[in-house]
């Protein structure tokens, strides 16, 4: 076994390759780029070495400086984590021709497995089963759409070297199929440099079933079972599972043997997974073979018991695999979710920003358990634009399904987060929805049941307002008068006044949909509290550090309350509800705080295109202009009526977080 290793990536993923490393006894060498000095997975290894500036193309993805800090630091392996350079065969290479272990498959592996017609063609030669359909080399239209006619409608044309789903078109007819052809073959060529495509038989609900393998460099090569990751939005997937719902003994063996033929027919050494997609009556098709370690493999060492980075380490170290395939099993239900700091309502944008708060309940460990949670970010830390903006995964363990779904929504419920927007509640949505408490999986989940997973907003509750107005009170020192903290504290009552024993203020709260105001009276020591001007109730409270209890009325409340600047957040009921203090002065002028004119790029990113011009006169709510972000559009809208008087930026131009993009003279006057 080698004694130092690098870990060539960062996040979530570097802390869980140091974590095992390090119980092995291995010293662990981090990288980092400008972004991420400071980041969780630099504390968590022996040395750290910078790597370059904050986009990818200038740290994380740089071959040279990656083999050259591996040299610096005396270490003899690199392990690529996910993503990154995991699945490039040149860095494979450049490993072994710096005499370097890379913990992975052999680079022809990755490289045989990298264009998807190849790899179908290969896989169709091992026995292991395909869609019906075409992945030759032949080209030509009318062969193509011979080839579509005999599959039977509806096809599926796909970009031979895409993936990830990106470069994919439904055809429903042989009419459709020329045009489909054209536009799939111009995105493949711009998207991935080749326009070559393959067309085959589309399934219309299909299962995202995988199996994870495992071979060493002395012949052996065994599955450790399968995961079912259907629930999946755009591509991106939201929750794991393993083992899959539904499976019989003889298909998870028919799926494992299919599995390992693939892997073997690639000469394939370490982790790998071999993906494929399944119909309602079990029949499944080879799809892809992921080439590296995965995201959701916790769930396969939460059911089988393996630790999956070990294995990696000691088959990249020359030993042969631990276990043999008949001493594998399967125990009990795991479950995966990825908590991602983004807006679900917003189209899951990614939510840029400090993450105030992270704290997880006490039964969470960071290591195999019933409920462990992986990450590479804390409280403190900034998510920023550069990389994916996830926050944890959260793995659960139960005996069966309904105990991991159980676990899994009680866990949800008591993580505390404030900084950013997540996905939590909707991923406490999921949890819940009967389609998915069913166990009726397919890649159309979310998409069907999105009136259940996306419900209107809702009137804040009184409960929330309650404890939001105790913990004001609080924090303004009712209760505790001359605190030094006071004059800097915006929730100070500037807008309260005194007579003997009466006080009065006004609290304007916005949830961001929806505004309230609450109006708070005190005569002596009795409190009342009003709703939007409507009848008072008595109010009183008990503040324990974050937790605040609250009466109202007839009404008892309990939560947790954060105060940050002008941001409240409150986590009642196993739900967050975020309320920003609505600035008073603003409210007075009748100017919001968007109304200042200028419109600026919520995050780094590039124009894409500009819909107006100076001198134009727009309504509230029309796009303005459209950025790509992260690698999501995003549309920057009117926030009122008004005159364009200048745009700041052209298609094509390279934005910074806070630049202002248009300026929007206001509607009076015109
Ligand atoms: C398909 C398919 C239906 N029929 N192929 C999407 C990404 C790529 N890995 C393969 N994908 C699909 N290929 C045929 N012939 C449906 C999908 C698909 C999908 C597959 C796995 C997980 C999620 C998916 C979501 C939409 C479409």
């Amino acid at each position: 076994m080698f004694d130092t290793l690098l870990i060539a990536n960062r996040g979530e993923i570097a802390c869980r390759i140091a974590a095992t490393a390090r119980r092995m006894g291995l010293r662990t060498v981090a990288v980092y780029s400008d972004a991420d000095a400071g980041a969780r997975h630099v504390a968590a290894c022996d040395t750290a070495v910078r790597i370059g500036g904050p986009e990818p193309a200038s740290s994380y993805l740089r071959a040279d400086a990656i083999l050259e800090a591996a040299r610096r630091t005396g270490a003899q392996a690199i392990h690529p984590g996910y993503g990154f350079l995991s699945e490039n065969a040149d860095f494979a290479r450049a490993c072994a021709a710096a005499g370097m272990v890379f913990v992975g498959p052999p680079a022809d592996a990755i490289a045989a497995m990298g264009s998807k017609s190849a790899a179908k063609t290969l896989m169709e030669s091992a026995g292991v089963p395909l869609v019906p359909g075409y992945h030759g080399n032949e080209q030509d239209p009318g062969f193509l759409r011979q080839q579509a006619d005999a599959i039977g409608y509806p096809v599926l044309i796909k970009a031979s070297a895409g993936g990830g789903g990106k470069g994919m078109r439904i055809v429903e007819s042989g009419e459709a199929f020329a045009e489909a052809l054209a536009s799939c073959r111009r995105e493949a060529a711009s998207s991935f440099g080749s326009d070559q495509v393959l067309v085959e038989r589309y399934l219309q609900r299909p299962r995202h079933i995988e199996i994870q393998v495992f071979a060493d460099t002395h012949g052996h090569c065994i599955h450790l079972f399968e995961r079912d990751c259907s629930v999946q939005r755009r591509h991106q997937k939201v929750i794991e599972e393993a083992p899959a719902p539904g499976m019989t003994p003889e298909r998870r063996q028919a799926m494992g043997d299919a599995a390992v033929a693939a892997a073997r027919a690639v000469g394939y050494v370490g982790a790998g997974t071999v993906e494929f997609i399944a119909e309602p009556d079990g029949r499944f098709y080879f799809m892809e073979m992921n080439t590296r370690l995965q995201v959701e493999h916790p769930v396969t060492e939460a059911i089988t018991g393996h630790d999956l980075v070990e294995w990696q380490l000691r088959v990249a170290a020359g030993q042969p695999l631990p276990v043999a395939q008949d001493q594998l099993t399967i125990h009990g239900h795991a479950l995966e979710a990825r908590i991602y700091a983004e807006n679900p309502d917003k189209g899951f944008l990614p939510s840029i920003g400090r993450l105030d708060v992270l704290e997880f309940p006490p039964h969470v460990t960071f290591r195999q358990g019933p409920v462990r949670v992986d990450g590479g970010v804390q409280a403190g830390d900034t998510i920023t634009p550069y990389y994916d903006p996830m926050i944890a995964k959260l793995i659960v363990h139960g005996e069966d399904r309904e105990q991991a779904r159980r676990r899994m929504l009680r866990t949800l419920a008591a993580i505390r987060s404030t900084g950013v927007q997540t996905n939590i509640a909707f991923l406490g949505r999921l949890m819940a929805d009967p389609a998915f408490a069913a166990a009726d999986l397919d890649t159309g989940l979310i998409e069907r049941e999105h009136d259940r997973l996306f419900p209107p907003a809702q009137a804040i509750p009184e409960p929330v307002l309650a404890l939001a107005a105790a913990a004001v009170l609080h924090a303004d020192g009712l209760g505790a008068p001359g605190d030094p903290a006071h004059a800097e504290n915006p929730w100070a009552a500037a807008d309260g006044w005194r007579i003997s024993g009466l006080y009065s203020r006004r609290i304007p709260l916005s949830d961001g949909t929806r505004d309230v105001l609450i109006g708070l009276e005190r005569d002596g020591d009795a409190w009342t509290l009003s709703v939007d001007d409507g009848p008072a109730q008595a109010l009183s409270w008990r503040v324990d550090g974050a937790h605040v209890r609250a009466r109202l009325g007839e009404l008892e409340a309990q939560g947790e309350v954060f105060l940050q600047g002008r941001r409240l957040d409150l986590f009642v009921e196993g739900r967050r509800h975020t309320l920003d203090w609505r600035d008073p002065i603003a409210l007075a002028t009748g100017e919001s705080d968007e109304r200042q004119g200028g419109l600026s790029a919520p995050m780094p990113g590039k124009v894409l295109s500009v819909a107006v011009a100076a001198g134009d006169t727009v309504e509230r709510g029309a796009p303005l202009i459209v950025m790509e972000a992260m690698k999501m559009e995003h549309t920057i809208h009117a926030p009122h009526d008004g005159e364009v008087l200048e745009v700041y930026f052209a298609a094509g131009d390279q934005v910074q977080e806070g630049d202002a993009l248009i300026a929007l003279g206001s509607a009076e006057g015109e």
